[in-house]
């Protein structure tokens, strides 16, 4: 058979170079009756590509989703399309507390000053010849699952709309303890204020030591320049932390000796603890993890079908060392398997194998990092914060499947 298809398509293409020259030549009619069993896409060139990559068109349902309701743009990540552990840059969640800034990178500069011997200022073309470094880290707002957190009864709405402030990509850029010693540290110095060049000038006081450590000044994100939305021309990234400290269309850093308490820690930042004392400065995003498949305002259509329970974990203080999932709302766990790469404060992808009976399910997913630190459930976090509390919501997430089903969020 291999042959004869063979002799067909050189028949056809004598055919397609016969048209060409305005000749009907001998193997016409074999092509014919080949092309009509072929896909259209097979039977002539495709069109054009174009010079920057762009999605599939028939992808187009995959798509951030915006919320406006904490009176600011919240575009959120539909982690239940993502697979493996990166997130697309179109995709990657966006906060934008005083809409996206348009820099031109030529009248851009990031400034060094405070108690530091020598104020420093770097233009994009200065910073680019410095070394840089590459890694795989997630990104969370501090305020990702608050609907979860806040509603007494749990929203029926996709992983996304619910859980999707969260991303993870590569990020590349110059090691922050580089420049910061090059400015030469006075003593004294004990916290970097961090202002971006968006109307509002957000704004965060961070602990020296731990940039020292930590902190990169990025300006890629998956290989391509950082995008408007992700803070470009460049931005802080603080691996683990909590998403507004990481401050995009970054350009100026005062070290000194005392937090500055900007209105943005003041007074979106803090969180109110169930018996009232009030948590500030708490950077570290705790562990977490989500099942990404099957989630919520999804259907399975095979009852007694096989499934694969598929997911994300991640953790602000290092890797994931356990996932655990139940299908019978937590009465029983099985440790599902990781997916390597584990990386430190990346996503992780998990996996279990999974027999639906057709009966209804309560399926969960617990996340335990290095440090052996487990995901509560939301009633043990409910209990730790104040009834408004919302910021650094970690709990369990669940999601009911039903008999005919349907699968959406619940509590439990
Ligand atoms: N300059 C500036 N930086 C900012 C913000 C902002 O509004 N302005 N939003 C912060 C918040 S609240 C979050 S969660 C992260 C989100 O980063 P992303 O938009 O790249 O996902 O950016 C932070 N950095
Ligand atoms: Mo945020």
């Amino acid at each position: 058979m291999f042959v004869e298809d063979n002799r067909v398509a050189m028949a056809r293409r004598t055919f397609l170079g016969a048209m060409a020259a305005g000749v009907t030549g001998a193997g016409a009619q074999a092509a014919d009756k080949l092309s009509a069993r072929l896909p259209a896409a097979m039977v002539q060139p495709g069109g054009a590509d174009v010079p920057y990559g762009q999605p599939s068109s028939h992808e187009a349902h995959v798509q951030r989703t915006l919320s406006t309701q904490s009176g600011f743009p919240v575009w959120r990540t539909p982690l239940q399309h993502q697979h493996g552990i990166v997130t697309p840059n179109g995709l990657h969640f966006a906060v934008h507390h005083n809409g996206v800034p348009d820099i031109a990178p030529e009248r851009h500069a990031l400034r060094i000053h405070g108690l530091v011997n020598k104020p420093l200022r770097f233009d994009l073309e200065r910073l680019m010849r410095y070394p840089m470094v590459s890694r795989v880290h997630f990104l969370e707002c501090a305020g990702n699952s608050a609907a979860n957190a806040l509603s007494p009864t749990a929203l029926d709405e996709s992983l996304g709309e619910l859980a999707g402030e969260v991303s993870c990509a590569e990020w590349t850029g110059v090691p922050l303890s580089y420049l910061l010693h090059e400015a030469g540290l006075k003593e004294g110095a004990q916290w970097v204020v961090v202002e971006g060049a968006d109307a509002g000038s957000h704004s965060r006081s961070l602990p020296l030591e731990a940039l020292l450590k930590d902190a990169l000044v990025a300006l890629f994100q998956n290989g391509e320049r950082l995008r408007p939305s992700q803070g470009y021309p460049m931005r802080l990234f603080m691996p683990g932390w909590e998403g507004n400290v990481n401050v995009k269309w970054l350009h100026r850093l005062e070290v000194t000796d005392r937090p500055a308490f900007t209105k943005d820690e003041s007074g979106l930042y803090t969180q109110v603890l169930a018996d009232g004392r009030i948590e500030r400065f708490a950077f570290h995003m705790e562990v977490k993890s989500v099942i990404t498949n099957p989630s919520g305002r999804q259907t399975l259509l095979e009852p007694h079908g096989f499934y694969e329970i598929s997911g994300l974990a991640w953790s602000g203080r290092g890797r994931i060392a356990r996932v655990e999932v139940s299908v019978d709302g937590g009465r029983s766990w099985v440790v599902a398997q990781l997916h390597a790469p584990v990386l430190d404060r990346a996503f992780t992808r998990f996996s279990l194998p999974w027999q639906w009976t057709g009966q209804s399910a309560v399926l969960m997913s617990r996340a335990t990092d290095e440090h052996g630190k487990v995901q509560p459930l939301r009633s043990e976090w409910k209990r730790r914060y104040a009834m408004h509390s919302f910021n650094h919501y970690n709990a369990v997430q669940a999601w009911r499947v039903r008999t005919d089903g349907r699968v959406e969020n619940v509590y439990a």
